[in-house]
Formats: C-alpha cells, structure tokens, sequence
C-alpha cells in the first residue's frame, strides 16, 4: 500500500512538472524563442533569401551590414547572395532560393525591368518576394508582396530645390554667361533612384519660379562608384573647366570622387563648384566639414529592421502596406560637424 502512495506521488510531481514547463513555454519564452528564432506560423525557423546587387559605395556597404544584423536580431537563417552588379547573377541567385525552398524571398533589383519571369516562377514556386530599397516595374504588381524604399523622385525635388535657394541666399554669379551651368553625375544607369533622382530633379527646374537661370551642361552615369565620378568629372572639367557652377551627384562616393578630380583641375570644390549629392554617408559629412562640398540630401540604407519585421508579418499571413519609404532628411554643410557623430552610416 506504501509503494502505491509513493508511486501516486511520484506520477503527480512529474505531471506537475511537464505542466510547468510547457506553460512556460506558451506565455513567456515561447513567444519570445518564437521571435528570437524567427520562427514563422509554423514555429520552424524562417530562411530567407536575400539578393544583393554589390559593393559599389559606402551606402551599399551600410545596407549590407543593416540586413545581415537585423536577420541575426530577428532570429531569421539569411541565405545572401552578392550579385557583382549583374542582374543575370541577381536571377540565378532568386532561382537558387527558389529551388533550395527557401520561406521568403527580398532583393535589391539592380535596374528597374526584367524581373517578371523569375518572379513569376517564385509566386509559382508560392515563395512570397519583398522588393528592397529600388523599385521593379513589372507587368502584374501581384508577384510582390511588399516594398521597402527609398523615395528617389522626391529626393531629386530636394536637391533642385536646396540649390536654388542657396544659389539665391549666396547671390552666387555664374561663371560664364547667364546662366548656372549644372553637370550631373548619374547612377547606375535604368535604376530606379537614377530616373527618380533625375525626374524629381528635372521636375523641380520646370516648376521653379525662374528655373531658366539653370542649364544642363552635362549628364554622364558615374555608375554609384567613386572611381567613376572622377574620372567623369575630370572629363567634364576637360571641356567645361571655367563653365561650371554646380554639380549635381546622384550619391555621395560619385561627388567624393568629383572633388579629387575639381581640386586636380586647380579648383576649389563647395566654393568655384557648389556640390549637393544623395546618401547623407560619413565620408560626405566629413567632407562637408573640410569646405569641400555644400549639402547632402538623406537617402536611408538603414533598411534591414523593416525588412525582416515585414517578412515575419507576410510569413504569419498579416497583411502589410504595399509600399513603405524610409524617413529621409536633409544636410547642409553649416550643420555637418554637429550632426556627424549621430549617423549611423
Ligand atoms: C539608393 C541606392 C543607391 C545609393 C547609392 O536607394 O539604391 O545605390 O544612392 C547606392 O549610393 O549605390
């Protein structure tokens, strides 16, 4: 009769420990293991494919860094794939993922068109795709879930609009002629943000109130990369050395270059040249501190936290915003020393 009742005890304390432990598991830990292990609906841990176009500026690299920590932070396996600035590596990589049954798939598209094959096989495949950072154009919106971006068109308008006052608040004189003679250093040509920038620049000219006191010298893709931007300038110093008034860099490592190639030329960069790019990254604000350049307009790489928040939410069937742009401001020269030890990038 003893050994029953000590057996009896033995079963209901070892019933009272299982029930401990799995309620643990569903209030506290669980959720949060769930979210630590990125876990979808499933409860199996979330495996991402990530396409990357390359290296080719200080921004890209911040991108980078931003997704992989945020996919450590969110518990999610990333599958990255680096596609050199090729698009035809960017497909065979969303391919890999495809076949390798990968839960979700993002990517940075290099140009805007060409992705409605792939991505028709990913939606097929039933694999949900995130558009980061530039824009798809595509015949059926449907073969994306989301998209993360940055607002090109819109950072175009700021930066004709940022000249044009200062151009006035300096009562700067042009250097030949009548008119401010622009040169424009252009991105990685058919991408979204070099048409955007270039569009929402263009548009901002023709609404001024006397955007004829402004010319278009010259337009030449410096491809995102500083070796580019300067050998391009050095071209358009060539012929139009004593023309210029104002560079326009579609991002900070092209205008970083621009500068080497403008004080080679015997120049003075931000005082004989006015320069205003895009991306709002370190090597700019620093630049801004040493006189060298004028104004940086923010373009956000800081991306990976929405992402992998996005990601979890599409993989838990919630329903999310099509379209989302990241906050974006604006740096002029007199407030980079204040600001720079704040950035992140
Ligand atoms: C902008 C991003 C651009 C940056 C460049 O959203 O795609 O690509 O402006 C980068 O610095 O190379």
């Amino acid at each position: 009769m003893k050994n029953l009742k000590k057996l009896l005890a033995l079963l209901v304390t070892g019933l009272m420990l299982i029930a401990a432990a799995g309620c643990g598991d569903s209030a506290g830990s669980g959720s949060a293991s769930k979210a630590a292990s990125g876990s979808g609906s499933g409860g199996k841990q979330i495996t991402m494919g990530f396409s990357q176009i390359g290296a080719e500026s200080e921004w890209r690299t911040a991108n980078t860094e931003s997704i992989k920590q945020a996919a450590k932070d969110a518990g999610i396996n990333l599958q990255f794939s680096d596609a050199q600035q090729k698009q035809e590596n960017q497909i065979k990589a969303i391919r890999s993922f495809i076949a390798q049954g990968v839960d979700v798939i993002a990517f940075v598209p290099i140009v805007e068109t060409g992705w409605d094959t792939v991505l028709k096989e990913a939606k097929d495949a039933k694999i949900p795709v995130i558009v980061v950072d530039r824009d798809v154009k595509l015949n059926d919106d449907s073969l994306y879930v989301a998209k993360i971006g940055t607002d090109s068109v819109a950072e175009g308008k700021k930066v004709f609009n940022w000249i044009d006052e200062y151009m006035a608040k300096q009562n700067k004189q042009p250097r030949s002629g009548n008119q401010y003679n622009v040169v424009i250093l252009e991105g990685t040509v058919g991408s979204s943000v070099a048409i955007g920038r270039e569009a929402g620049f263009k548009d901002a000219m023709a609404a001024a109130q006397d955007g004829s006191k402004y010319n278009i010298l010259a337009s030449q893709t410096g491809e995102f990369t500083r070796q580019k931007g300067q050998e391009v300038m050095e071209s358009f110093l060539k012929s139009d050395r004593d023309k210029i008034d104002i560079l326009f860099a579609q991002n900070d490592d092209m205008a970083l270059g621009a500068i080497q190639a403008i004080e080679a030329a015997g120049l003075k960069p931000g005082k004989d040249i006015t320069i205003i790019s895009i991306d709002g990254v370190k090597g700019m604000f620093q630049a801004m501190i040493e006189g060298k350049s004028n104004c940086t307009v923010e373009c956000n790489p800081l991306q990976g936290p929405l992402l992998m928040e996005t990601a979890k939410k599409v993989l838990n069937g919630e329903s999310v915003d099509k379209l989302v742009y990241v906050d974006e401001g604006i740096f002029p020269a007199d407030v980079a020393e204040k600001t720079l030890p704040e950035r992140k990038y």
